[in-house]
C-alpha cells in the first residue's frame, strides 16, 4: 500500500503536536501529567497464579487496585482479532501495511453508533473465542475466589489512535456497573497489541480505591471524575500508575479504582476490550444485560 503526499502532510502536522517539553510525559486532553512505573506488585505470571492453592496468597485487587495477567494470550490470537476488527472498515479507514494497521480517517458514525462496525465486532466468533476462553474464566476465578464466575453479557470494544477526538476520563467503574456487592465484581481489559506510553494506554491513580468517600463528592453528573490528571492527582495527593503491558498481557482492575487513558501519539491503533466478571450471577447488574453499542453511554 502507498501513502499519498497529503496523507503524509497530515500525518506530520499531527505529530507535531506531541512534542513533548522536557520533564513532561504524557499528554491526556491536550493537558500534561506525569505517570510512574507501577512496580512490580502489580504483575504475576499467568501460570503461577494458577499455581496458587491458598485463596490467602493470591493477589487481591481490592487492595492493589489492579493487577497485570503477563502471557495469557497468544501473539497469533491478537494478531487474529486485530485482523478481524480493522478488515471490518471497509472504506479506506484502516490499512495494513508490513504487518502493523494504520489508522487513516475515522469512520464517518461515531464509534459503535449507526453502522459503525465497532459493535459487529462484539459478535463475531474470534471476540467470543477469546473472551469466553477457559484462560480468562480460571483468572477472573482465581482473582473473585468463585469456582465458576459469570461474565457480563456487555463486552466493549475501544480503538483510539492520533486521530481521536478524545480518551477515557478519569472514572471508576462502579459508577456505570451497578452491583450490590462491587468487591464481587472485576473489570478485565484486554489490550490487542500495543497499549504503551505512545499508544494511550489504561492507567491507574494509586490507592484511589481506599479513597472512596471523598472522591464520591468529586463524580459529576457525566459519570467522570476529571479530564485534568495531575490535578486530580495532586488533590488527591497520590499519583498515575502506568503499568507496563506487552503483547499478550491484560489487566484486571477493581470497580473502586480511579483510571483512564491518555492521548494516542501513534497512527497505530490501541485496540482493547473490557469484561466484566462477577463471583455470582447476583452481583450482576441487569442494565447490561445487553449487547455492547457505541450508544449505550459508557
Ligand atoms: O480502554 C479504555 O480506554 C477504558 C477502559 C475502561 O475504562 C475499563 O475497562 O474500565
Amino acid at each position: 500500500m502507498s501513502f499519498t503526499d497529503s496523507d503524509f502532510r497530515r500525518m506530520k502536522e499531527q505529530l507535531k503536536r506531541y512534542n513533548v517539553p522536557a520533564g513532561d510525559s504524557l499528554k491526556a486532553s491536550g493537558k500534561y501529567f506525569n505517570a510512574e512505573i507501577a512496580s512490580e506488585v502489580h504483575s504475576i505470571n499467568y501460570q503461577k497464579l494458577l499455581d496458587i492453592d491458598s485463596d490467602n496468597e493470591l493477589p487481591s485487587i481490592s487492595d492493589l487496585g489492579f493487577i497485570v495477567l503477563k502471557k495469557v494470550i497468544s501473539k497469533e490470537t491478537v494478531s487474529e482479532l486485530r485482523d478481524t476488527y480493522f478488515n471490518l472498515f471497509s472504506n479506506g479507514e484502516y490499512k495494513k501495511e508490513d504487518d502493523n494497521w494504520i489508522h487513516i480517517k475515522n469512520h464517518v458514525d461515531p464509534h459503535g453508533c449507526n453502522n459503525h462496525p465497532a459493535k459487529n465486532f462484539v459478535e463475531t466468533d474470534a471476540f467470543n473465542k477469546l473472551a469466553k476462553s477457559e484462560r480468562i474464566f480460571n483468572i477472573a476465578n482465581k482473582i473473585l475466589r468463585a469456582n465458576s464466575s459469570v461474565l457480563s453479557p456487555r463486552m466493549i470494544v475501544r480503538s483510539f489512535s492520533i486521530l481521536s477526538k478524545r480518551c477515557t476520563y478519569a472514572h471508576r467503574d462502579k459508577e456505570y456497573f451497578k452491583t450490590i456487592n462491587p468487591f464481587n465484581v472485576a473489570t478485565c481489559w484486554i489490550p490487542l497489541g500495543p497499549a504503551d506510553e505512545k499508544h494511550g494506554q489504561l492507567i491507574y491513580l494509586a490507592d484511589s480505591h481506599k479513597k472512596e468517600n471523598q472522591i464520591d463528592d468529586l463524580v459529576t453528573d457525566e459519570r467522570i471524575i476529571s479530564k485534568d490528571l495531575a490535578k486530580l492527582a495532586d488533590n488527591l495527593h497520590t499519583t498515575w500508575l502506568r503499568p507496563i503491558i506487552e503483547e499478550g498481557d491484560i489487566i484486571f482492575h477493581c470497580l473502586k479504582n480511579i483510571h483512564a487513558s491518555f492521548d494516542s501519539s501513534s497512527y497505530t491503533p490501541r485496540l482493547s476490550i473490557d469484561l466484566r466478571f462477577a463471583a455470582r450471577e447476583d452481583d450482576l447488574d441487569v442494565s447490561w444485560s445487553n449487547s455492547w453499542r457505541g450508544d449505550d453511554g459508557l
